[in-house]
């Protein structure tokens, strides 16, 4: 089933001129790109984004990275976006992620791990209507 999901390059990969790479990846992987723009989250803006995350040891943190320089934000859509997407980012901790995954491959912790994907269809809409209008997506 054609499906969509939103993926970042998050700051410290886009700092560290990672970005060219990752795209590559996705349009190697056979990923369409729907939307895509550079956006400078407020913190505000990370921490609506990660809200779930709020009672997290780690929140205050990933919202102060997430909102520390610019980010990609893309609507990818392909069969099975979702799980395809996360499989190519490789699990959270790149020091666990399989070999040739992005997080693996660009990832520096378990906080700067280059990547984010939506984990299930509810969070990608929503992740998707956070970033892109309708009109927007292609
Ligand atoms: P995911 O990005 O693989 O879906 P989540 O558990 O949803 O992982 O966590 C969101 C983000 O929070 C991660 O991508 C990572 O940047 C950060 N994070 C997750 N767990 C930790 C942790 O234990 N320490 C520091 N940062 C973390
Ligand atoms: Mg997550």
């Amino acid at each position: 089933m054609t499906e969509r999901t939103l993926a970042i390059i998050k700051p410290d990969a886009v700092e560290r001129h990672l970005a060219g790479k990752i795209v590559q990846r996705i349009e190697d992987s056979g990923f369409q790109i729907r939307a895509m723009r550079l956006v400078r989250m407020s913190k505000r803006d990370a921490e609506g984004f990660y809200a779930v995350h709020r009672d997290r040891p780690f929140f205050k943190s990933l919202t102060e990275l997430m909102s520390s320089g610019p980010a990609i934000v893309m609507a990818l859509e392909a069969p099975d976006a979702i799980k395809k997407w996360r499989t190519l980012m490789g699990v959270t901790d790149p020091a666990k992620a399989d070999p040739g995954t992005l997080r693996k491959e660009f990832g520096q912790s378990i906080e700067r791990n280059a990547t984010h994907g939506s984990d299930a269809p509810h969070t990608a809409a929503y992740e998707i209507g956070y970033f892109f209008a309708g009109i927007e997506l292609i």
